[in-house]
C-alpha cells in the first residue's frame, strides 16, 4: 500500500502534493479553539425561543441516506426528514403500495441513492419555495419534492449516465433542471455497450440531459441529452443575467484514464469548464436536429388525486452532438481537477474550484463571449473547440487556501469558498478578487450554503458550513460520530460562528429559503371529496371485505379513535391481504398509523383525507391484533382492532365488524 501513495506523492507537486499529505493525516485541523472564534453573544442570535419559528427552512441534503432533511435556522432544529430514495418505515414510503412505484428503475425497485445536492426551484432565477429538487447519483435519479407536502412528488431516472453528480441545477425559471453523468460509459445498442474498458477513449461518453418538468403537476420528462466527449462531470450551475441562456460544468479527468484515477486523472495542468449554450440545444430541438437514441427509463410521478404512484416508461431519447450542431458547447481550460462551478448573482463571472489548485480561477462571461466570436481558440478536445484560458479569465484568487471546492455568493458582491484541506471558509470580493476574511470550520468542510447563495438575489445574512469530519465537537456516539453543520454571522465585514449543529447521513450541499416563501403553500389536509383512490372508503358506510382469489381487500376507515371494521374473520393462510386504509379527518395535522403484528414491511402513516395500502401476508393461525400507531387522542390506545387468521382451506366465512360507533353514520 505504501508504493502507490508515495508515487502519487511524488506525481503530485505543490498544493497537489500537500493536498494528499494533509488528507491522510486524520487528525489536522486548524489551531483556533472554538473559545476564541465564538462571540458573547453568538447564543443570543440563534435563539429562537419557544413559541417562535425560525427564519429560514435550510434543506440539507443526505448523501447516502438517500434522503433530505429540514432544519429551521438560525435555531438548526431538525423539522423533517423527507425520504426521497430511500424507503421510510416511519410513513411507509416506498412500504405502501401506493408508493412502490416512486422507486421503480429500469434495474427494478431501488429503495435507496446517495443524494448530493438539493436545488430549489427558481422564478427569474430566484427562489420562490415551490419545489426542491435533489439528485440520486449511484442509480441516477432527479427527484421533485413538492414544498406544500414536504414529500416526493416525482423521480425521473436518467437513462446513458452513470454517477448523475453534476445535478440537479435549475435554470432561472426551472424550465430545465440538469443531470451530468459522473462517469462517461459506452452507450448505444447492447453490442456497442460490451466492450473493453481499455477503449475508454474511443467508445466511453458522457452525457448532459434536460429535465423538464410540467410547471402544473411537477411530471418530469427528458427533453433532450448533449453528448460530450469521455471524461468525468463533477458539478454544475446555470448561467443568469447577462449568462442566462448558458449552463456552465466542472470536468475532470481530461486525460481520459480508466483506472488508478487518483494519479492518473491528476496528470494534467488543466482540466475543463464546459460551457453549453442551453438555449441553442433547445432551439435545434425544436428544429427538429439531433437524433433519438434507445435510452430506457422511469418517470414516477405521485398523483395527489388517486394518492397512488403512477410510473411512465419511456423508450428513447433525444441526443444532440455538438460535434454536429455549432455553437453548442466550448470547454475553458480550469486548474486543476475542478469540483464547485458557481455563478455569481449578475451572471457575469463564473468560478471554478481546482481541488488541487493553489488558485481560484474567475471566468468572465463577456469575454467568453468575445473568444467565441473571435474564434480565440488554443484547439480542440475531441472536436469541441477549447478557448484560451487568458482569453476568458478575469482574473485569479491568490493563495485563498488549500483544496477549494464551492462557492456560495452574498448580496453584496462577495464570494465565499470551502477549504476542503484547509478546513475553512474564505471571503473574497468579486470585483479586486482579494481574500477579505477567512474562518476556521471543524473540519474539512465540502459545500456551504448562504440563503439563496447560487441565485439571482442571496438573502445572506448566514453562512452554514457542511462539514465532513466532526471530531470532538459533540458527545461521542461509536464509532461513528454525527455529521455537522455550523452556523457563521456574515453581516459584519468578520465572519462569526455562532452554532453548531449535528445533521443525519452526509450532508453535502443545502439551500436556505425565508420560510414566509414556504410557509403559505403547506397543504392541511387533503379533500375526502376529491379522493378518487380505487379503494376509498369516503365515510364508515362505505366500508366492507372482499375476497378476490387469494387475495382479500378490506376497505378501513380510521377517525379519533377507532377504525371500521375493527375485527376481521375468514381470513386464511396462503391468503395475501390488503388493507386500504383512507383517514377520514379532515383537520391539520391528525395523521393515523396502522400497524399489524407481523407485519414484515412497515406501518402506514395516512394524512387527514388520504388512502393508504398495506398488503399482509399472515404467516400464523391465530387472532392478532392491529393499532394505531399515532398518538391521536386521549382514546388512541382503543384505537385497535383484531383479526383472525384460519389455517388454508379452512371453512371460516369471511367477515368484518363495519358497525360504526358515530349514531346514524
Ligand atoms: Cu462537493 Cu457530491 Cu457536491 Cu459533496 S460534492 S462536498
Ligand atoms: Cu389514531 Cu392513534
Amino acid at each position: 500500500m505504501k508504493r502507490p501513495l508515495l508515487s502519487t506523492a511524488l506525481l503530485l507537486t505543490g498544493a497537489g502534493g500537500l493536498f494528499l499529505l494533509i488528507n491522510s493525516m486524520q487528525g489536522c485541523r486548524p489551531n483556533t479553539t472554538t473559545q476564541t472564534v465564538v462571540g458573547g453573544d453568538a447564543a443570543a442570535k440563534t435563539y429562537v425561543k419557544p413559541g417562535s419559528y425560525d427564519e429560514f427552512y435550510n434543506f440539507v441534503s443526505g448523501g447516502f441516506s438517500g434522503q433530505l432533511s429540514v432544519y429551521g435556522l438560525p435555531s438548526g432544529r431538525m423539522l423533517r426528514n423527507i425520504p426521497v430514495f430511500s424507503v421510510n418505515p416511519e410513513s411507509g414510503y416506498g412500504y405502501s403500495e401506493e408508493t412502490k412505484p416512486m422507486l421503480m428503475t429500469t434495474h427494478g425497485f431501488i429503495p435507496w441513492d446517495d443524494s448530493h445536492h438539493p436545488e430549489l426551484s427558481q422564478t427569474d432565477g430566484i427562489p420562490d419555495g415551490k419545489w426542491c429538487f435533489i439528485n440520486g447519483n449511484n442509480t441516477p435519479r432527479i427527484a421533485l419534492v413538492d414544498l406544500g407536502t414536504f414529500r416526493t412528488q416525482s423521480i425521473i431516472e436518467i437513462p446513458n449516465c452513470a454517477g448523475n453528480h453534476s445535478s440537479p441545477f435549475t435554470t432561472p425559471n426551472s424550465e430545465y433542471v440538469i443531470s451530468g453523468t459522473r462517469f462517461s460509459i459506452p452507450m448505444g445498442t447492447e453490442s456497442e455497450r460490451d466492450v473493453p474498458i481499455e477503449s475508454y477513449r474511443e467508445n466511453f461518453k458522457g452525457t448532459v440531459s434536460f429535465i423538464h418538468p410540467e410547471p402544473e403537476s411537477g411530471k418530469m420528462s427528458i427533453a433532450f441529452q448533449v453528448i460530450t466527449p469521455g471524461m468525468n462531470f463533477d458539478l454544475s450551475h446555470t448561467g443568469k443575467g447577462v449568462s442566462d441562456g448558458w449552463f456552465f460544468f466542472s470536468c475532470y479527468n481530461s486525460e481520459q484514464a480508466y483506472s488508478l484515477l487518483e494519479v492518473n486523472a491528476s496528470q494534467r495542468d488543466k482540466d475543463f469548464i464546459m460551457a453549453l449554450n442551453w438555449k441553442k440545444a433547445e432551439q435545434y430541438m425544436k428544429e427538429g436536429k439531433g437524433r433519438k437514441v434507445p435510452g430506457k427509463y422511469y418517470s414516477n410521478w405521485y398523483n395527489e388525486s388517486t394518492h397512488t404512484a403512477e410510473s411512465t416508461i419511456m423508450e428513447e431519447v433525444l441526443q444532440l452532438d455538438p460535434r454536429e450542431l455549432k455553437d453548442l458547447v466550448y470547454f475553458m481550460p480550469c486548474p486543476k481537477s475542478p469540483h464547485g462551478c458557481d455563478v455569481d448573482p449578475t451572471g457575469q463571472y463564473i468560478v471554478g474550484s481546482g481541488k488541487l489548485a493553489a488558485l481560484i480561477p474567475v471566468f468572465d462571461f463577456t469575454k467568453i463571449q468575445a473568444a467565441i466570436a473571435a474564434n480565440d481558440v488554443e484547439g480542440d478536445f475531441m472536436g469541441i473547440p477549447v478557448l484560451k484560458y487568458e482569453s476568458v479569465i478575469k482574473g485569479e484568487v491568490k493563495k485563498p487556501g488549500l483544496g477549494p471546492l464551492h462557492t456560495e455568493f452574498d448580496h453584496k458582491g462577495n464570494a465565499y469558498t470551502s477549504m476542503f484541506v484547509s478546513s475553512e471558509i474564505v471571503k473574497w470580493s468579486l470585483s479586486t478578487l482579494e481574500v477579505l476574511d477567512r474562518v476556521p470550520t471543524y473540519y474539512s468542510i465540502g459545500h456551504l450554503c448562504i440563503p439563496g447563495g447560487d441565485s439571482k438575489k442571496p438573502w445572506g445574512k448566514y453562512v452554514i458550513a457542511y462539514n465532513k469530519i466532526t471530531k470532538d465537537r459533540f458527545l461521542p456516539t461509536g464509532p461513528e460520530l454525527a455529521q455537522s453543520a455550523q452556523l457563521y454571522s456574515i453581516d459584519g465585514d468578520k465572519m462569526e460562528l455562532l452554532l453548531d449543529f449535528p445533521t443525519i447521513g452526509e450532508p453535502h450541499y443545502a439551500q436556505a429559503i425565508p420560510a414566509d416563501l414556504v410557509k403559505p403553500r403547506e397543504v392541511k389536509f387533503f379533500k375526502i371529496e376529491e379522493n378518487k383512490h380505487p379503494y376509498v372508503a369516503k365515510g364508515e358506510k362505505e366500508t366492507k371485505i372482499e375476497r378476490k382469489g387469494n387475495q382479500v381487500h378490506v376497505w378501513m376507515t380510521s377517525i379519533r379513535s377507532h377504525f371500521t371494521p375493527d375485527n376481521i374473520e375468514g381470513v386464511r393462510i396462503g391468503d395475501e391481504v390488503y388493507f386500504h386504509l383512507t383517514n377520514l379527518e379532515q383537520d391539520w395535522d391528525v395523521p393515523h398509523g396502522f400497524a399489524i403484528k407481523g407485519a414484515a414491511t412497515a406501518e402506514l402513516l395516512v394524512m387527514p383525507g388520504e388512502t393508504q395500502t398495506l398488503k399482509w401476508i399472515p404467516e400464523q393461525v391465530g387472532v392478532l391484533p392491529f393499532y394505531c400507531t399515532d398518538f391521536c387522542s386521549a382514546l388512541h390506545q382503543e384505537m385497535q382492532g383484531y383479526i383472525r387468521v384460519s389455517p388454508a382451506g379452512s371453512k371460516v366465512e369471511l367477515k368484518a365488524e363495519t358497525r360504526s360507533v358515530d349514531a346514524g353514520s
